[in-house]
């Protein structure tokens, strides 16, 4: 066993947890998986440090199920109760916090010390914000054309059981972040974590349990999208779905869900623009430029990963992302000194070392970064100058820590800077580093994106809505948008005469 940071107390208990094979949550009870028993991989070193049971569909059904049938114990509950019990969740994943990131660092790579200040934070944060909606989901009366005769007032009611779908990029925020938006809401949940990081989503209906979420509330069933993802998108049960992930796959849900008339919500990818005026202060936006697409190895949908520099400042600009980039360590989870993990597989390893060389062929400049070589999926940061719009590694999302550089010049208008940011079928997110404020809020308002930071590096909050425009999906999350997603809205109409 190794020793790291979160102390020996942590490291015994993550080790006896992860050392019997990871089952299927459904209905309070771990259950065997009938969809096989799948190694989990450590990227840093690409050997095996867990087993988890895979659901099948048959396992989903029964997980569904469960949560229909859990519907009626959940809505019994007064909206405080509910509230009560998923903020103590949100507290839960406080006191476990050390554990938690630890088993997040272990499943995904990424260091131990981002895994507590970013993942564990966010989604106990998340839980919390989350929690008050419950309380604060009301319908209104309305005045009708015929007043004193009319009224109506509206019902905002749970949709039902929800399916929510997460990926391996941030596991234990996202999983959060759904099911208990789903839960204030009223809604009975059906997490499906991605296969390759099943961990803190099973550590999660554990601590759902013991903060008095009743069994059958919120089941866990990882799985593989095809099999286990697939059979919650066709259940005829499930009410919505609310999935995290690749455009491709998301495109797919969303036709499923459109031909069964289910609900749906879409967080997709992403490939955000960042403009860089001369007047910004650089000593800000450099470093948060670089961390930007090299936070979390740039495995981030949010992630700015189209740069527009001004060439006057293109070189000192540049210069500075690449002494960020090479001051950046790259290491296992467990080590302190890591700032950067490795990438979540030899997969996406291979796809983004693609993504690089088909650049430098499309003529691309590489001004550092590429395989460092060596165990693991790691990717050092890179940045690629001298890009063209139509490249591969321009256009397609890459999920790497991979920065694609271009210039503008003072005969660009903010018209043209628009047309060039919004060439994209994404439309996520986007940053604007000025001290002009006039140009900043004017490209705000003609972004094609979700999100707009000015002269700031962050950008997802709970209670900020968040979601995509065009191909990066459909729906918000956050706020109270990313509750009332998961009500359906009944309007009651009366007669008074
Ligand atoms: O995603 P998938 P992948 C992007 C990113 C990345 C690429 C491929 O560009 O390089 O997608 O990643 C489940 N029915 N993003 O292939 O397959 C799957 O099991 C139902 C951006 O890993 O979309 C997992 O739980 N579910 C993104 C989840 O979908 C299915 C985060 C995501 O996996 C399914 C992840 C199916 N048919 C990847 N097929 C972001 N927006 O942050 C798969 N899944």
């Amino acid at each position: 066993m190794t020793t790291t940071a979160a102390g020996p107390d942590v490291d015994i208990r993550v080790s006896q947890y992860l050392a019997e094979p990871l089952r299927p949550l459904v209905d309070g009870r771990r259950v065997p998986g009938r969809g096989g028993t799948r190694e989990l991989i450590d990227p840093a070193t690409g050997e095996v440090f867990a087993l988890a049971e895979m659901a099948s569909a048959a396992d989903v059904d029964d997980a569904v199920r469960a949560a229909h049938a859990a519907r009626a114990v959940w809505t019994a509950l007064s909206p405080a109760d509910r509230g009560r019990r998923i903020h103590r969740l949100g507290e839960l994943i406080e006191r476990d916090a050390e554990e938690l990131a630890l088993l997040e660092s272990r499943n995904g790579g990424k260091p131990l010390a981002q895994a507590r200040a970013f993942d564990v934070a966010h989604a106990a944060e998340s839980a919390v914000a989350n929690a008050g909606w419950a309380t604060r989901l009301n319908g209104e009366t309305r005045d009708m054309s015929r007043p004193g005769q009319w009224q109506a007032m509206t019902l905002r009611q749970p949709i039902g059981v929800v399916g929510a779908i997460v990926p391996w990029n941030a596991p234990l925020p996202m999983a959060v972040n759904k099911a208990t938006a789903a839960l204030a809401a009223g809604c009975t949940v059906v997490l499906k974590p991605s296969e390759l990081t099943p961990v803190t989503a099973l550590r999660l209906g554990e601590l759902a349990l013991e903060a008095g979420i009743p069994p059958g509330v919120l089941n866990v069933v990882p799985g593989l999208g095809p099999e286990a993802g697939a059979a919650l998108v066709r259940h005829p049960l499930v009410a919505k779905i609310a999935f995290t992930g690749s455009t491709r796959v998301g495109a797919e849900i969303g036709r499923d869900c459109a031909a069964a008339m289910k609900r749906f919500s879409l967080e997709l990818g992403g490939k955000s623009p960042v403009l860089v005026f001369p007047d910004a202060d650089l000593a800000r936006a450099v470093p948060a430029v670089a961390m930007g697409i090299f936070g979390n190895t740039g495995q981030v949908c949010a992630a700015g990963s189209r740069l527009f520099v001004h060439e006057s400042i293109h070189d000192e600009v540049v210069a500075g992302i690449r002494a960020v980039a090479e001051r950046l360590r790259l290491g296992a989870g467990d080590d302190p000194e890591s700032d950067l993990g490795p990438l979540i597989s030899q997969a996406q390893k291979e796809r983004v070392l693609g993504y690089i060389r088909s650049g430098v062929e499309d003529g691309a400049t590489l001004v550092c970064g590429g395989d460092p070589g060596g165990p693991g999926y790691f990717v050092k940061p890179t940045v690629l100058t001298g890009v063209r719009p139509d490249m591969r590694m321009v256009r397609e999302e890459i999920f790497g820590p991979v920065l694609a550089v271009q210039t503008f010049g003072d005969d660009d208008s903010i018209d043209e800077l628009l047309r060039r940011a919004n060439d994209t079928e994404y439309g996520l997110s986007a940053s604007v580093w000025t001290r002009d404020m006039s140009r900043a809020l004017r490209l705000a308002r003609g972004l094609e994106t979700g999100t707009v930071r000015l002269n700031s590096a962050v950008g997802i909050d709970p209670a900020v809505p968040f979601g995509g425009v065009k191909w990066s999906g459909v729906g918000r999350e956050n706020g109270i948008e990313g509750v009332e997603q998961f009500t359906e809205l009944k309007s009651v109409v009366i007669d008074l005469s």
